[in-house]
């Protein structure tokens, strides 16, 4: 085995994107799935890292998914919301194209959405609120996954992981970002303590029986817990509705469905919520970011930690001092280059 190395957030790139475009990946689809791969990695959010390469690549293998996918937006003129249809490729680039279009219209109307049609979604989703923030809007973003989830008070899997992230920009400062699963953990959390040989926390899953378990493959075998009991469950219910049913997309069991197995990235749709905070605050008193400010302030205040400050402090890290890769993680790296 070799040593593990130190790369820049480029060399890492460099070596992800080649993958993807030796799998036969378009530029366009090559280029967003490694910016979200290795922004998670260069962020220490190991369960949406380059753990996640292999399983795009078997998604792509099993047909599941279309790497020369062209994503087509469309708007009607003077709405609010704005369609990219991903016609079967990652997320990633679907939202790229769709982005311009949907903070103009936020900056116009005060609020507007994207959603994303027929895509496969695999990945974190704070670099999308991130890249809202940049642009001086909130953003809500949320997506269905698939039956992973038993709904509190039931024993089998049913909702999905359903991720759900917010977002909130700061004047010369990094935005305060959330993102989670509406599952106690993310289900690559699970993978990583299987493959680590760990066991999991308790309260994270149920077995087959529905017995509470802390072994990893008992857990995928079963069903995950959703976070904060009903509150969770009710979240994750939500996001069925609105990133599922209400876009005319798959739910978490429909996606299983037409995935056949938990081992591929599953493919469904995705909400992105923009809002113009100095919109709904006009003619009110007070600066909108000023007063976050003061309760940002506050919260810290009380020794709290904002939500994602753990993440930029290891992006900083990572850009001073390089991202540290495992020897486990870069013999993956070069297998998976010499494909
Ligand atoms: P975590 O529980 O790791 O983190 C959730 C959020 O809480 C983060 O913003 C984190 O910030 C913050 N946080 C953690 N501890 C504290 C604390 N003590 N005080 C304040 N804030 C805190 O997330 P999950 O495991 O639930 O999800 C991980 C990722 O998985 C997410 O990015 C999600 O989008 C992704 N995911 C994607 C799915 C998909 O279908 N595409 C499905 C499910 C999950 P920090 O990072 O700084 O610790
Ligand atoms: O970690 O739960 C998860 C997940 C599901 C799909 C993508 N990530």
């Amino acid at each position: 085995m070799t040593d593990g190395r130190v790369l820049t957030t480029k060399e890492l790139s460099e070596q992800v994107e080649a993958i993807f475009r030796k799998a036969g990946f378009n530029a366009a689809q090559a280029g967003a799935v490694t910016r979200v791969i290795v922004a998670g990695e260069r962020d220490a959010c190991k369960s949406h890292g380059i753990y996640r390469i292999e399983g795009a690549l078997r998604t792509v293998k099993a047909g599941k998914v279309r790497p020369d996918a062209e994503p087509v937006l469309s708007a009607e003129d003077a709405s609010a919301v704005v369609k990219v249809n991903a016609r079967g490729g990652f997320a990633n680039p679907a939202f790229e194209l769709g982005l311009p279009l949907l903070v103009e219209r936020a900056r116009l109307y005060g609020l507007a959405a994207l959603v994303i049609n027929d895509c496969t979604h695999f990945s974190a989703l704070w670099p999308e609120v991130e890249a809202v923030t940049e642009q001086g809007l909130a953003a809500l973003v949320m997506c269905p996954s698939y039956s992973a989830v038993a709904p509190t008070g039931g024993n089998k899997p049913l909702l999905g992981t359903n991720p759900f992230g917010f977002g909130w920009p700061r004047q010369n400062k990094s935005p305060y970002v959330f993102d989670f699963a509406t599952s106690v953990a993310a289900r690559g959390e699970i993978e990583l303590h299987r493959r680590a040989g760990k066991p999991l926390p308790e309260g994270w899953a149920i077995d087959a029986e529905g017995k509470p378990t802390t072994d990893p493959v008992a857990a995928l075998a079963g069903a995950m817990l959703p976070f904060g009991g009903h509150k969770g469950s009710a979240i994750g219910t939500m996001v069925e509705l609105l990133a599922g049913i209400m876009i005319g997309d798959l739910t978490s069991p429909e996606a299983l469905e037409a995935l056949g197995t938990t081992t591929l990235a599953p493919a469904h749709g995705e909400l992105i919520l923009a809002f113009s905070p100095e919109k709904f605050a006009a003619g009110r008193p007070g600066d909108p970011f000023a007063r976050a400010e003061i309760l940002f302030e506050t919260i810290v205040g009380q020794g709290a930690r904002l939500p994602s400050q753990r993440r930029f402090a290891a992006r900083a890290q990572s850009e001073a001092e390089g991202i540290v890769l495992s020897a486990a993680e870069v013999d993956g790296l070069d297998r998976l280059l010499a494909l």
